[in-house]
């Protein structure tokens, strides 16, 4: 079939090329979209991100029927905390921080229940999971370096918060030379008008740092 695709999107066309375009889905951990979690501790309505589940169901079974490249991320920190910053510990004045004991166990560290990605995108062997200390996936990681090894140039961008760790990954992917397509019913904020503004910003200008579309857009040309 054809490789280059053409995708409707805002503020114009995506075109990309499926052998060289990964799927990265971010942070869709259970502690920020399942009571209990990092989330919930920041004070936030979790139900919010809920939403954006099922598009991502359905865009992954397509995406992988099709044969192409998955990445995941995930934020959390080592079970020691070393590469935890001062600054990220204290940061709110919470009673509980990162590290401490919740109900799904020590919140934003690997291994621990509330770290895993929720099990309805469980990531399958071969798929490549990104373990990040940081909101930016790039920050701190190898995702440049396989990538590249991938001969991935372009991204299709879904998970959580649009606003912070999927805004931060796609400014930092655009200024690596990446084109990124961000998709609006699979991207999820706690807060009504980030999801809105955070979108707004990504295709203003004549998309700044990359496209906003719908995902059906992009299964329509994956069949
Ligand atoms: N709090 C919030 O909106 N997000 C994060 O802390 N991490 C991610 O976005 N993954």
């Amino acid at each position: 079939y054809n490789e280059n695709v053409i995708v409707a999107a805002e503020p114009y066309e995506f075109e990309f090329n499926l052998r060289q375009c990964a799927l990265l889905i971010i942070d869709m951990q259970r502690d920020f979209l399942e009571p209990g979690g990092f989330g919930e501790m920041l004070g936030n309505d979790v139900s919010q991100l809920r939403q954006t589940v099922n598009s991502n169901q359905k865009l992954l079974k397509q995406w992988r029927e099709a044969g192409l490249k998955v990445i995941y991320t995930r934020e959390g920190h080592r079970p020691d905390l070393s590469d935890l910053s001062l600054s990220k510990k204290i940061r709110g004045r919470h009673t509980l921080c990162v590290g401490d004991l919740g109900p799904m166990g020590r919140i934003l560290v690997r291994g621990e229940p509330g770290h895993d990605i929720i099990p309805e995108l469980c990531p399958l062997p071969g798929e490549a999971i990104i373990d990040k200390c940081g909101k930016n996936a790039f920050y701190a990681t190898d995702l440049d370096a396989i990538l590249k090894n991938y001969n991935i140039k372009q991204l299709i961008v879904t998970g959580v918060t649009t606003e912070v760790c999927v805004s931060s990954t796609v400014r930092d992917a655009n200024d690596r030379g990446y084109e990124c397509l961000v998709l609006e019913d699979c991207v999820g904020s706690y807060f009504p008008s980030f999801q809105v503004a955070a979108l707004d910003m990504i295709k203003a200008q004549g998309g700044i740092f990359g496209w906003v579309a719908q995902s059906d857009k992009v299964i329509k040309v994956l069949k």
